[in-house]
């Protein structure tokens, strides 16, 4: 079968992340669709350097579909992608609307490859949420060495995680209180420009928000059901890249220093740690890039076996479309790709 792949919601930010990551890592695709919905139809959407014309979701047959990347929000996924399934697509799925579905993997390649193996019942994939894939990609190769037992993590998480209009939203704001113009919250609950705001996606019955529950459940699926995290996940006004500052409690011995040189070896994970000015990865250097940076690696002298952490990726990548991108690399490398359909 040829490797046929659709990106679903290709006009979208993490659509176009998607179809330049498969550019730029020379996915062996024989043919890129974009879809998108009927609003979007003609539209041009840049594919490494040619141009694709956006196709009508609604009427597209996936019969011939290796893999069909959706990034188009929960409602989408839900209606479309056991559609595409049924048709003989393996569906990566960057909602939430399948995360916690016991028969759909949810899979952070540097972390739990072999859970790709179990998309068989519904031919569906999870990509976990932004601030959940850098976070597991981080804590794996410590939890490997010494047993994480609990995980306190505040999130500075940028616009673009709220999409487009959240993004544009930013820019709005920061211009318009410059010159003196309307600043409205319009997406956001509060002014998000010269802000930070303690709220990301629904409260919860417990107080907790629908962001924060996620980053526990997910971790939890990922990595160890055992590990107890909790989290504050906080908007700030940042355009493109999540920071997490993160504090871990192992059951075994370990310090910064050997967490340090664990790091350094760990897949996905790029260590920039020196103790002087400017010695540490922010937001902004990380756009465009592949890697989960890790940076302020130091000891928790409040507690046992405790170490601090500051994590900071490319949400659009790491959280979204390469992670995506390498499930796709890694259904190919075990010859899951192209695989007839047997729904069972
Ligand atoms: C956010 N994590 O940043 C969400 C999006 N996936 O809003």
């Amino acid at each position: 079968m040829a490797i046929n792949v659709a990106i679903v919601g290709a006009t979208g930010m993490v659509g176009q992340e998607l179809l330049a990551i498969l550019a730029e890592r020379l996915f062996p695709a024989d043919e890129v669709v974009a879809l998108a919905s009927r609003n979007s139809l003609g539209r041009e959407v840049s594919y490494g350097d040619r141009t694709l014309k956006c196709r009508d979701l609604a009427q597209f047959d996936f019969k011939n579909t290796a893999v069909a990347i959706f990034a188009a929000g929960g409602d989408i996924s839900k209606e479309y992608a056991p559609k595409a399934a049924a048709a003989g697509a393996i569906v990566i799925d960057n909602s939430s609307a399948f995360r916690l579905d016991p028969d759909v993997p949810l899979v952070v390649p540097e972390v739990n490859p072999e859970a790709v193996e179990g998309f068989g019942k519904r031919r569906i994939i999870a990509n976990p949420n932004c601030s959940t894939a850098q976070l597991v990609v981080a804590l794996k190769p410590l939890h490997d060495r010494a047993r994480i037992k609990r995980v306190v993590v505040s999130t500075y998480q940028s616009v673009s995680g709220a999409g487009k209009e959240a993004a544009d939203e930013l820019f709005r704001q920061t211009k318009g209180i410059f010159v003196g113009d309307d600043a409205t919250p319009e997406h956001f609950t509060k002014q998000i420009a010269f802000n930070v705001i303690p709220h990301i996606d629904v409260f919860m019955d417990d107080g907790s928000t629908r962001e924060e529950f996620k980053m526990t459940a997910e971790t939890k699926k990922i990595l160890d059901p055992k590990i107890k995290l909790t989290a504050t996940a906080v908007r700030v006004p940042v355009f493109v890249g999540h920071s997490e500052a993160v504090n871990i409690e192992f059951e075994e011995p370990l310090d910064a220093g050997e967490a340090r040189k664990i790091l350094r070896e760990a897949p996905g994970c790029l260590v920039v740690d020196k103790r002087e000015d400017g010695g540490y990865v922010t937001p902004v250097e990380c756009v465009g890039d592949f890697a989960t940076f890790i940076s302020r690696i130091r000891d928790d002298s409040t507690a046992d076996n405790a170490i601090n952490m500051w994590v900071v990726s490319d949400n659009l990548r790491k959280g979204a479309a390469l992670n995506a991108v390498q499930i796709a690399e890694l259904l190919l490398n075990r010859g899951l790709l192209g695989e007839s359909v047997q729904l069972h």
